[in-house]
């Protein structure tokens, strides 16, 4: 029998669901002796000025231990793992290695195109007053579309921000019909049905940061092969559900890839402003995780850096934080005006490095990407995006339909809400 106590320096969880988490790459057996340890919530120390704390303690070889709730043992501190310093990780394309094949490559750059395509044509749908807020992709094309190709659809979780629905077309074309309904406003575009593996759009910065590490611990507590790969900006970085979700996840090695998207704004807040670090991945270090930086405009060097992180996770390596430096190519949404705080040489720059055009060369030159290729991309693009329009339009949205989903049960102040929206109505022709 093992004593927590004698567990070294490795912090460990009983799932109480008859298994043991690793944690910190240890692997601790499975299976009971019936014998009681006795150890239960016994281990007690004194603390300066706190006095005697109980700490909840476990083992991993008695049937009560194993069938209480999940905790934390605790532990001594964890050192840092070795190698958690930030590479830059550049695409092994070339050399020995080619990750992703070329054919991969084309179908990346074919969901690159798509995404920019409906983006903007959804743009100009916003300024006619047909669709909400819209949050352009431009820039974004190679960092989500790449990573998002390198995970399993059928295992792996995407947890978006809000500026990626249109890159994320592999998982499905419910993504794109939900979306368009999210963009009239509907409450069902809120909704992702089962058993596609991506969340809805999050508005609220940083809030889906720790959704991710809950889905990737749920995910090792079912023994669910898989990981979550959660999106989010430089600009949510600074949110404090960063810092706690990058912590347990670090904590908990849990199987989760999180993907910051340095493309230098937060709306109008430079990165310069948002953080005094060298690099975004440089927080890695203080989670006890390795941080990776990648050139976010180059597809090939986004799937490599995820595939490898994902693989890690897969193997029980825990997580990854990759920082995918782009730029953003067009306003923060339809409600910015980026030309009086984009300074002109800094897009013009930026354009240069055009993550779409870049792909489109490389593939030119292989000969596997031309004119015809370009074109037809955009125009079953187009299609899609207006069929999903169409259906959007027409289900049925009822008037009061936005006060649904508050509470279970409408209280008294909705109630009177609702009632005073339906009475406001203009009446049916007849
Ligand atoms: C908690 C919270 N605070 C503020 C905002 C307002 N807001 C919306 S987007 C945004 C900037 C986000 O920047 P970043 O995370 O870098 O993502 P990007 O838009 O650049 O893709 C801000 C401050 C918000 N939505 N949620
Ligand atoms: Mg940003």
């Amino acid at each position: 029998m093992s004593h927590p106590g004698e567990a070294g320096h490795a912090v460990f969880l009983s799932t109480g669901i008859g298994g043991v988490i690793p944690v910190n790459h240890r692997r601790l057996p499975v299976g009971g002796t019936g014998a009681c340890c006795g150890v239960h919530n016994s281990e007690a120390r004194q603390f300066p000025g706190l006095g005697r704390v109980d700490f909840p303690v476990t083992c991993d070889t008695c049937d009560r231990c194993r069938s209480t709730t999940p905790r934390l043992v605790s532990t001594p501190s964890t050192p840092l793992r070795s190698g958690s310093h930030t590479r830059v990780r550049h695409s092994r394309r070339g050399g020995p290695v080619s990750i992703p094949s070329d054919a991969q490559l084309r179908e990346i750059l074919v969901d690159m195109v798509t995404a920019r395509t409906q983006s903007g044509r959804l743009w100009n749908m916003q300024r006619q007053g047909q669709v909400g807020t819209v949050a352009p992709i431009d820039g974004h094309e190679a960092t989500i579309v790449a990573a998002t190709h390198a995970l399993d659809t059928d295992h792996d979780w995407v947890v978006p921000q809000y500026r990626e629905p249109l890159a994320l077309r592999r998982y499905g074309p419910e993504i794109l019909e939900r979306f368009m309904l999210y963009s009239l406003g509907h409450p069902a575009g809120g909704h992702i049905p089962d058993p596609i593996r991506v969340l809805p759009n999050q508005i609220s910065l940083g809030t889906q940061i720790p959704h991710a590490v809950g889905i990737a611990w749920g995910m090792v507590l079912r023994s669910e092969p898989g990981v979550a790969l959660v999106f989010f900006g430089d600009g949510s970085s600074s949110e404090g559900d960063f810092y706690e979700a990058g912590n347990l996840a670090g904590v908990l090695n849990a199987p989760v890839v999180m993907v910051c998207v340095n493309n230098q704004w937060a709306i109008s807040t430079p990165v310069h402003l948002q953080t005094a670090a060298e690099s975004f991945a440089d927080k890695a270090a203080g989670f006890g995780i390795p941080g990776v930086k990648v050139d976010g405009n180059d597809a090939a060097a986004v799937y490599d850096a995820v595939d490898e992180a994902r693989k890690r996770a897969l193997a029980g390596g825990g997580p990854t934080l990759i920082e995918a430096t782009i730029y953003r190519l067009g306003a923060h949404t339809t409600a910015d005006d980026p030309t009086r705080y984009v300074p002109p040489e800094d897009l013009e720059a930026a354009r240069r490095d055009d993550p779409v055009l870049r792909l489109g060369t490389h593939l030119r030159e292989l000969g596997m990407w031309d004119d015809g290729a370009q074109q037809e991309t955009e125009a079953v693009a187009l299609e899609l995006l207006d069929r999903a329009v169409e259906a959007a339009r027409s289900t049925p949205l009822a008037a009061d339909a936005l006060l649904d989903h508050c509470f279970a049960a409408d209280t008294q102040r909705l109630a009177q809400q609702r009632s005073h929206l339906l009475a406001s109505r203009p009446t049916e022709p007849q």
